[in-house]
């Protein structure tokens, strides 16, 4: 999509500078929080490493997300790192749900404080990564021609990184500037005095509707489908928001690791049907909290529809109550798939928005979005003059980031022919027939479904205690067994069959993108760290050693 996002150069002027070549020991890509991480644990094992970025800054999918309104839906005391204790006592959050800003200035506080800077090479694209038999290394090109070599390949590229950008008829024909969320300009967007199509009301969505509202003339929201929302109710931390932090920060992180951290764990099947007025009770509570905690409810909310039901019909309750036109709230309420099995968006004034007079919500199932014009947007039943537009349609999940790149391994095998039917990944660590080969977060781990900060800990922390232990026992190439991996898989699928979250069509699934195959990739069980920490502690079962 020509976007005036990416029609600019968002990378500004890239300075010169030699294409580096040689052998390293360990090529991570992608300086968000999984890379930044990746790239100081390798180094503090004593590997050397080189990482690449394709911004000219550190912070993954946060340095190009500048939408307004965006920020973390997960408390920032928790979207922290917990391996440092000496960053945890220096980083001070301001509020309960961090605006992007201060996320990427902690992002840039930790490449700066640890000194993971000089490891990286910025504004620069990874374009393959293939593995050599012989020699049993990468060998990893990027867009400024370097060629590097590593034993040890680590993708950290991220789980949602790469926009969907609908390929919508007459998308070159539109006058104006096209935005999407995910690739915001650098400037500040003025929309005063501008009619503003918004098309897509996911999280992203959610958060800029508000704030475009506030600044333009007229905004069209187009939405294809209703999404669950709950208040977020941020505000500034105050002292004993820190104190009660620190207290509970043992036991955090405790809980990370236990046999029944997860998603779904094994009380959702045994616990009772909560009535429906306990249920009513206890959403009210959480809506008042405010915050995606509204999850944590019940443990099976994600389990059990006769829980779920409730939910839904508590949420569209308050749509109900907020928005005043009646026509408009029933657009808005989501029917016809359960709470919480797309991700839950967390908003500031989200339904607020649509009682004022310059907001006008189009529900796209009664009237398609059929193409974009010189002058604007035409569905089936009318044309809409606009100025601008954003594209607010998310991301192609989980996999996108990898196949942008031409990753091979054993025998020339392509990533994307590998996956065609669908992505396997070992733990959602490693793939059979791409030795050396770890994935931060990839499908099959839980990644999207919890707090991807911990996540990427956990996968960083796992590979190089991997890799230490190859050193140790003179190793040079790990792989997992297809059998093993298969297996994980099959576990991955089940888990997710026994709860919900195949009752949508949500990116966590693929669908979101035509053609994408329809395989539910994060995982949702319980145990997930516990149980990689055993596999290693059995000397890597499932994986093939040599
Ligand atoms: O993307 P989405 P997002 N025509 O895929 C619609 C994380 N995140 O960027 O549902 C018309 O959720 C699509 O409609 P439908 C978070 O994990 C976090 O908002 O496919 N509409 C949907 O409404 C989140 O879940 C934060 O029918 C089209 C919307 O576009 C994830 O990123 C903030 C369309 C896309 O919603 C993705 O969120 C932002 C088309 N052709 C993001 N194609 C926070 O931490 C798509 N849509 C708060």
């Amino acid at each position: 999509m020509a976007t005036q996002a990416n029609k600019q150069d968002h990378t500004g002027d890239r300075a010169e500078r030699a294409a580096v070549e040689g052998d390293y020991d360990a090529v991570v890509v992608g300086a968000g929080f999984g890379g930044l991480y990746a790239l100081h644990r390798l180094r503090e094992k004593g590997l050397s490493v080189i990482g690449f970025e394709a911004a000219p800054e550190v912070g993954g999918t946060w340095y190009w997300n500048r939408y307004p309104g965006v920020r973390c839906d997960v408390p920032s005391l928790y979207y922290s790192y917990t391996w440092s204790e000496e960053l945890r006592r220096e980083w001070r959050w301001s509020e309960k749900y961090a605006a992007r800003r201060e996320i990427l200035d902690y992002a840039k506080y930790v490449a700066d404080r640890f000194r993971l800077r000089d490891l990286l090479r910025f504004q620069t694209r990874v374009v393959s990564a293939s593995f050599d038999e012989a020699s049993g290394r990468w060998l990893v090109r990027t867009d400024r021609g370097d060629e590097i070599r590593a034993r040890f390949c680590i993708m950290a590229s991220g789980a949602l990184s790469v926009p969907n950008s609908p390929k919508t008829p007459g998308l070159e024909s539109f006058r104006g500037p096209i935005y999407h969320t995910a690739r915001w300009p650098e400037q500040e967007v003025d929309f005063s005095g501008l009619r503003v199509g918004v098309v897509g009301t996911g999280s992203s969505g959610v958060q800029a509707i508000p704030l475009i509202a506030e600044a333009a003339k007229h905004v069209v929201v187009f939405q294809r489908t209703p999404n669950f929302s709950v208040p977020a109710r941020n505000r500034a931390l105050q002292d004993e928001d820190f104190k009660q932090f620190d207290a509970a920060f043992p036991a955090y992180c405790e809980s990370l690791a236990s046999p029944n951290a997860g998603r779904v764990n094994s009380s959702a099947f045994e616990a009772p049907i909560p009535s429906r007025d306990e249920q009513w009770r206890r959403y009210e509570e959480l809506w008042q909290e405010g915050g995606g905690g509204f999850l944590l409810s019940f443990p099976n909310l994600l389990t059990h529809e006769a829980v779920n039901d409730v939910a839904c019909d508590f949420v569209r309750e308050k749509i109900r109550q907020i928005v005043k036109n009646p026509k408009t709230a029933a657009a808005l309420s989501p029917s016809g798939y359960p709470l919480g099995v797309k991700r839950i968006c967390v908003d500031t004034n989200y339904y607020e928005t649509f009682n004022r007079d310059n907001v006008e919500l189009v529900n796209l199932k009664e009237e398609p979005l059929e193409a974009l014009t010189a002058d604007g947007v035409k569905t089936s039943a009318r044309q809409f003059d606009l100025d601008a537009l954003v594209f607010a349609t998310g991301f192609d999940a989980i996999t996108g980031a990898l196949f942008a790149m031409d990753i091979r391994g054993r025998n020339e095998l392509r990533l994307q022919d590998a996956w065609a039917e669908g992505p396997r990944a070992y733990l959602g660590i490693a793939v059979a027939d791409f030795p050396n080969l770890f994935i931060i977060t990839g499908p099959g781990s839980p990644s999207v479904i919890g707090n991807m900060i911990n996540a990427c800990e956990q996968h960083v922390d796992w590979l190089t205690d991997c890799i230490d232990h190859m050193r140790a026992q003179d190793f040079r190439i790990i792989e997992p067994d297809p059998a093993a991996e298969r297996a994980w898989m099959t576990h991955v699928a089940e888990m997710a069959e026994r709860t919900l979250f195949p009752k949508a069509d949500s990116w966590y699934l693929g669908a979101n993108i035509a053609g994408k195959p329809r395989v539910f990739m994060p995982y949702v069980g319980e145990g997930y760290r516990h149980r990689c920490a055993q596999i290693a502690a059995r000397g890597y079962e499932g994986f093939r050693l040599t």
